[in-house]
């Protein structure tokens, strides 16, 4: 018995935000149903395309678990089907542009009247103001949540992650968001509008930004590279975010993520000086205390560093980890696609599709001991559409082929069931 085992998700969600959000709920063990316009699809299926004619991973890394119908819901028929959905699941998720729902003839309040139990969830760019109607994406959510301009260095432009905290995020928000609703629909019997926006996810992640702007109320961030005459929290380049100094350094190699990420908390000075061959640095009140330091950390740095270019990146990770000192390596994609601890957690799985065969996907971050989530693979476009009608809606067979003919489910007549 998986967690959310007997609830169903009405899945109206695509390209990435949404998809993570209900790929999650999947996982979890709730019945997925990904509506999909006929012939089409979710459009990432056919974006950054690497095998011609196969679903790219852009979709199959984000849709897995789910079963997919193909339904148009503006066609007649498929209203009537849509609202059989509606009344047979637990959840709505959707991330249209802003009003796509409203549109197609579904707002909350007509939802509410089908199913009082349902809970309607939505990701949009921004929430109640005067960008509410806007479409985003992934760097909009970025740049408008306060992480670009925090992020590269002071003398650079403002800098995007590729860590995509606006859209997987905001679908990690939206999934716990659900989650709670879930919960509270126990005790009221009613569903909820649940809504997240990914200004706000982003803006959540940068939470320590918005402390750092009001702490310059009160004197210079001295924890940052540049922190005079700056009234905005400045961009920090590699600077730690929280009270310990901290820096990518290179190792040996050369190459471009021959880097490790190093802390210098108090309890690791000393051992670091003798690593650095400067045990005459460990007592000299010139570098010996955290205040002393501070002016001078680009040095401590430079020190350090002459070190860790004798070594390579995981030799430096065991030196100072023997020693309790937080350190990290910067590992590339490469690197963690072969990484065996990440295999054997489930953390990087390698599922078969298909058409496409085997590939690597990124499983559940969250391990939960009760509810193991099993990766596997993505629907393929319709793929489930007669199995949802008949098991989900309890159709007839003659219904389904009606349907069929109506145009509702994609090439009308192109299918017909026994
Ligand atoms: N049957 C019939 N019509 C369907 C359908 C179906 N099964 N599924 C979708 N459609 C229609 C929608 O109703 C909508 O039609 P209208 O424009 O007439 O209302 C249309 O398809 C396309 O929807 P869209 O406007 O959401 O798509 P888009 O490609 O133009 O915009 C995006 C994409 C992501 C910018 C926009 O959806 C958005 O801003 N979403 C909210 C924020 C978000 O999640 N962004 C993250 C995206 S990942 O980086």
């Amino acid at each position: 018995m998986k967690a959310l085992e007997g609830i169903k998700i009405l899945d109206f969600t695509h390209v990435q935000s949404g998809p993570t959000c209900t790929q999650l709920l999947a996982w979890l063990g709730a019945d997925v149903i990904k509506v999909e316009r006929p012939g089409i699809g979710d459009i990432t299926r056919g974006q950054l395309v690497d095998i011609p004619d196969v679903d790219s991973l852009y979709f199959t890394m984000l849709n897995s678990n789910k079963r997919s119908i193909t339904l148009d819901t503006k066609n007649e028929t498929g209203k009537e089907i849509l609202i059989r959905l509606i009344k047979s699941c637990d959840v709505l998720v959707e991330n249209f542009a802003p009003g796509a729902l409203d549109r197609m003839g579904f707002p909350w309040e007509r939802i509410q009247e089908l199913n009082p139990r349902m809970i309607y969830a939505s990701v949009k760019g921004f929430g109640p103001g005067p960008y509410e109607d806007c479409k985003v994406y992934e760097n909009v959510a970025q740049c408008t949540g306060g992480a670009a301009s925090t992020t590269g260095f002071d003398d650079g432009p403002p800098l995007v992650t590729g860590a995509q905290i606006g859209d997987s995020g905001t679908g990690l928000n939206l999934a716990f968001g659900i989650v709670a609703a879930l919960f509270q629909r126990v005790t009221s019997g009613r569903g909820q509008r649940v809504q997240a926006a990914m200004q706000d996810g982003v803006l959540n992640l940068a939470r320590v930004k918005l402390r750092d702007q009001q702490r310059l109320a009160h004197g210079p961030l001295t924890e940052y590279p540049v922190n005079t005459d700056v009234d905005e929290t400045p961009r920090a380049g590699n600077a730690s975010g929280g009270g310990q100094p901290g820096w990518a350094v290179r190792t040996k190699g050369g190459g471009p993520n021959d880097y490790i990420y190093v802390i210098i908390q108090p309890p690791g000075w000393a051992y670091y000086m003798e690593l650095c061959g400067r045990p005459e640095l460990i007592d000299d009140p010139e570098w010996s205390t955290p205040a002393a330091r501070l002016p001078k950390l680009d040095e401590c740095f430079k020190i350090i560093e002459e070190w860790t270019l004798t070594k390579t990146k995981l030799e430096v990770m065991d030196i100072l980890n023997a020693r309790d000192i937080p350190c990290g390596p910067i590992l590339s994609m490469k690197e963690i696609a072969n990484e065996p601890a990440l295999r054997n957690t489930g953390t990087v799985v390698e599922v078969d599709h298909p058409t496409r065969g085997k590939y690597l996907t990124v499983g559940m971050p969250v391990k939960l001991s009760d509810s193991e989530a099993k990766v596997q693979s993505s629907p393929l476009l319709g793929e489930h559409t007669e199995e949802i009608l008949l098991d989900v809606l309890g159709l007839s067979k003659e219904e389904v082929n009606a349907a069929w003919k109506s145009g509702a489910l994609g090439e009308p007549a192109a299918k017909a069931i026994d």
